[in-house]
């Protein structure tokens, strides 16, 4: 009877990561999950090589993350790929950043399709490359009558930028009389962003050690729980992303009843 308390918990004890994993399947999954893809560049230099190498290495971790995040059952993953302050690196680092979607899917679109992956974007595509904005385009098109997770890139974008243009639709609506003062409410304003057909983030993860928002979906992420890991982006990986839904798991089953406002 005292075995349990008087015995040293050893490794052998602990559950392994495929117990974990099958106990986190039992729970609540987070249904929209956003990640703030932080520490390419660092990890690059911690292996002195460039910026540049980094970002690509990113780009597997974009891979691996969608795939780990389809067979967990989340059904909408958002990663912040180029926010508006992007273009404040140098040319030659944007001009091999916007590249990527070019190269990641054409490497990678046949397992997205297989995975039945749908890839949609938010932001704004006017000020991108032509072959990146045509890379997209393709991507969103052949993947479009699938109906697994939603794999969302934000490009060039910016929340403020998106709250602004929200307003200005609204305003425009109003003016037009095709809505009354009255009509703007909370789900008019959600239904003015760029996420409109998109449930709000459950789960918000930012990697390599800022906490911050950086400005990254400020309207669509208030009630969201909010994960900060030090792990550099590319050395991202299933077990640390585990851990972080098991801490939301957690986190999520306190406020239950309560429906997401703590609050009320
Ligand atoms: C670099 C870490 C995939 C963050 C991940 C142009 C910075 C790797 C895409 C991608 C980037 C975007 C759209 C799409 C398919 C793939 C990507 C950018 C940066 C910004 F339809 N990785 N990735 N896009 N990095």
């Amino acid at each position: 009877m005292f075995g349990k308390l008087l015995r040293k918990k050893t490794a052998a004890d602990l559950p392994s990561y495929e117990e974990r994993l099958a106990a986190a399947k039992e729970r609540p999954m987070p249904v929209h999950i956003a990640i703030i893809m932080d520490g390419n560049g660092r990890w690059a230099k911690q292996r002195k090589l460039p910026r540049i190498a980094g970002h690509h290495e990113g780009m597997k971790t974009v891979r691996k993350t969608t795939l780990f995040a389809s067979r967990l059952g989340v059904e909408v993953l958002t990663l912040y790929a180029f926010s508006t302050e992007n273009w404040k690196r140098p040319k030659r680092e944007i001009d091999f950043l916007m590249k990527l979607p070019g190269e990641f899917l054409s490497t990678y679109l046949p397992e997205l399709v297989e995975n039945n992956v749908k890839v949609e974007m938010i932001g704004s595509a006017d000020l991108l490359p032509v072959h990146t904005k045509e890379a997209i385009e393709r991507a969103m098109q052949e993947t479009s009558s699938n109906d697994g997770m939603v794999l969302n890139f934000a490009m060039n974008y910016g929340s403020r930028f998106e709250i602004s243009e929200a307003v200005k639709k609204i305003a425009v609506q109003l003016q037009q009389d095709e809505l009354a003062l009255s009509e703007i409410t909370e789900e008019t304003v959600s239904k003015a962003m760029m996420t409109c057909h998109l449930p709000d983030p459950d789960l918000l993860i930012r990697t390599s050690g800022e906490v911050r928002l950086s400005n990254f979906m400020l309207w669509q992420l208030a009630y969201a729980e909010l994960a900060f890991t030090e792990v550099l982006w590319p050395d991202f990986d299933e077990h640390t992303m585990l851990t972080i839904i098991e801490d939301y798991q957690k986190r999520s089953r306190r406020f239950g009843s309560l429906e997401g406002n703590e609050l009320t």
